[in-house]
């Protein structure tokens, strides 16, 4: 049996050997669960169902619950614990243990595979979880397979190389769409692991364990997991798709289908999501899967291949010069990084926005380029700029931290965009006013639907 494996659902694209070698003779089959955080739609966890059939062993699939996450806060781990116990009883209806463990993911999974044939992760995107797999493999002494289960197409297979703009993805992207977009069938294990004996953490004592910032609350309870994410799919499908073109656009409406926080910690998976609203079909699908696909997966491209996402150094050469030209320019206002986390400025409309994200975390997709702007606009240095609006997406943001969230504050700085008419403070950097969002909606309508919630 090779490491590889071409499925018609898990084409051998998906697959990458990060450490080869013999299979060993294990116990199991160790699937490190780690962005991928579903049971159904999963190429990573079928793929090690499959292998763990064809060696007639058990899959055991681990879960490492660790702080190591840059302002993630009580906020992010209830939605995240809420999905995992959904996961837990899920992979324990197909006779398959979740083993999760409060602890640093290296040494566990280097420990774990100790007794495993391979072991099985899926795809990171990021620089810090990308680490992790690289550490893993030096120390590992079983082959390392990564599976590419968060993006429609495997982010290698659309581009070598970190693409300029939509225009350049996107015809890579729909040349490969027919053969990517499918459905990821589910497999039975032959051999149950739930009568193997792990040390676990106890997922109702799960939250209370982990040392972090417990400030920021969780958004609200039960919201987190699979179901709910699916849930929200189907109404969104039923009630909004068709409005989509018009309604997308516009903060005072709710147009969207917030998918972003289960998309970010991979309680669903973006084909599921796909497939569900081109099934619908209709108005608003072209429009949606732009968003979805061409949009996400350039996100994903973007911090794959530029090192720099989370500074300013990511951006193109022109942007970075305009806005250097730029630096000492006076701006007629100035705030701390504490006023703007406070909603404390002069624009009623920005504050709205920030106070959307820290009651919802989310902000919606239009106010998000507006808040950023103003930002760059408001800071004494585009570098400062920049660091504060990261810090404040990933500490709010239900999905903060997430590829989308980069290069959505790349964007506000000229990432994937091109050089408009200069003017103060943004240089040749696209700007944005008041009197665009007044033109564009009825922008009072959402400042009163976010003081009223
Ligand atoms: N991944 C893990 O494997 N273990 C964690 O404890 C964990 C916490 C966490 C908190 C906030 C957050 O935004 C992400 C977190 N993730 C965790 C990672 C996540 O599932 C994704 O892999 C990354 O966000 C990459 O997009």
């Amino acid at each position: 049996m090779g490491l590889i494996a071409d499925h018609e659902d898990i084409p051998k694209e998906r697959q990458c050997i990060l450490k080869g070698g013999e299979i060993k003779d294990g116990n199991y089959i160790l699937y490190w669960m780690q962005r991928a955080q579903r049971s159904e739609f999963n190429h990573a966890l079928e793929y090690a169902v499959d292998k763990a059939n064809s060696l007639e062993i058990p899959l055991v699939v681990l879960f490492c619950l660790t702080e190591d996450f840059k302002d993630a806060n009580l906020r992010h781990y209830h939605f995240m614990i809420e999905g995992l116990n959904e996961v837990k009883h899920e992979l324990e209806d197909r006779d398959i243990i979740l083993v999760v463990k409060h602890s640093d993911p290296v040494n566990t999974v280097v420990d774990m595979s100790k007794e495993s044939s391979i072991t099985v992760v899926d795809k990171a995107y990021l620089a810090h979880t990308r680490n992790w797999r690289q550490e893993i493999t030096k120390k590992i002494d079983v082959p390392v397979i990564e599976v590419d289960t968060d993006l429609v197409i495997p982010v290698e297979e659309t581009s070598d190389k970190e693409e300029y703009a939509a225009r350049t993805i996107r015809p890579k992207i729909q040349n490969l769409l027919k053969k990517y977009l499918k459905p990821v069938k589910e497999r039975n294990v032959t051999q149950s692991s739930l009568d193997l004996s792990f040390d676990c953490i106890d997922m109702e004592k799960a939250l209370d364990s982990l040392e972090i910032d417990a400030s920021v609350k969780p958004v609200a309870e039960g919201i987190g997991g699979s179901s709910k994410a699916k849930k929200q799919l189907d109404y969104f499908v039923k009630n909004k798709l068709e409005d989509y073109p018009e309604c997308s656009n516009d903060p005072s409406k709710d147009g969207l289908s917030n998918m972003s926080p289960y998309l970010h910690f991979g309680q669903i998976s973006p084909i599921y999501i796909a497939l569900e609203v081109k099934n619908k079909g209709g108005e608003g699908v072209e429009g949606f899967l732009e968003q979805l696909i061409v949009r996400r997966e350039l996100a994903f491209n973007f911090v794959y291949y530029n090192e720099d996402y989370e500074n300013i150094n990511c951006l193109p050469g022109w942007a970075r010069e305009t806005l250097e030209k730029h630096k000492n320019d006076e701006r007629e206002y100035i705030y701390s990084r504490k006023e703007l986390e406070e909603a404390r400025t002069h624009d009623e409309y920005w504050n709205a926005a920030q106070k959307e994200m820290l009651k919802t975390g989310k902000m919606h997709g239009y106010m998000r380029m507006y808040w950023g702007k103003k930002i760059l606009e408001w800071s004494e240095t585009p570098e400062e700029a920049y660091h504060t609006s990261l810090y404040l997406n990933n500490k709010y943001e239900l999905d903060g931290r997430d590829p989308n969230g980069y290069a959505g504050v790349a964007w506000c700085f000229g990432k994937h965009d091109q050089a408009w008419k200069e003017r103060k403070i943004y240089g040749k950097v696209r700007y944005m006013n008041a009197n665009g969002l007044k033109r564009k909606f009825d922008i009072e309508r959402y400042v009163r639907k976010i003081e009223g919630s």
